[in-house]
């Protein structure tokens, strides 16, 4: 009896989902042999970006790779290492599926 105190339900808190909706995409750092400048990572930067399914590309001499983020439902690693090589330079290492 008495008061009973009980605790005000605490109000629904509407979770806004904070994560795209729906949008698969995979990151991936590819080091990149041959470089000599910083417009040799612009021109990577600028091929990779280019290609269909690829989201942003980040290609830095000072690191000597491209971080890449693309889907992976529509662009293979493979492609963006091709990419790579048709501008002339030389994807140091595959990585590991
Ligand atoms: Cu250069």
């Amino acid at each position: 009896m008495g008061c009973s105190e009980e605790p005000a339900p605490a109000a629904v808190e509407v979770t806004e989902s904070s994560a795209a909706p729906a949008t698969h995409v995979q990151t991936v750092t590819v080091p990149v042999e041959g470089m000599v400048c910083d417009g040799c990572a612009e021109a990577i930067q600028e091929k990779l970006s280019g290609i269909d399914g690829v989201k942003s590309c980040t290609a830095s001499f000072a690191t000597t790779s491209a971080t890449v983020t693309y889907d992976p439902e529509k662009v293979a690693p493979a492609a963006l290492h091709q990419a790579i090589t048709e501008l002339g330079y030389k994807v140091a290492a595959a990585p590991s599926p």
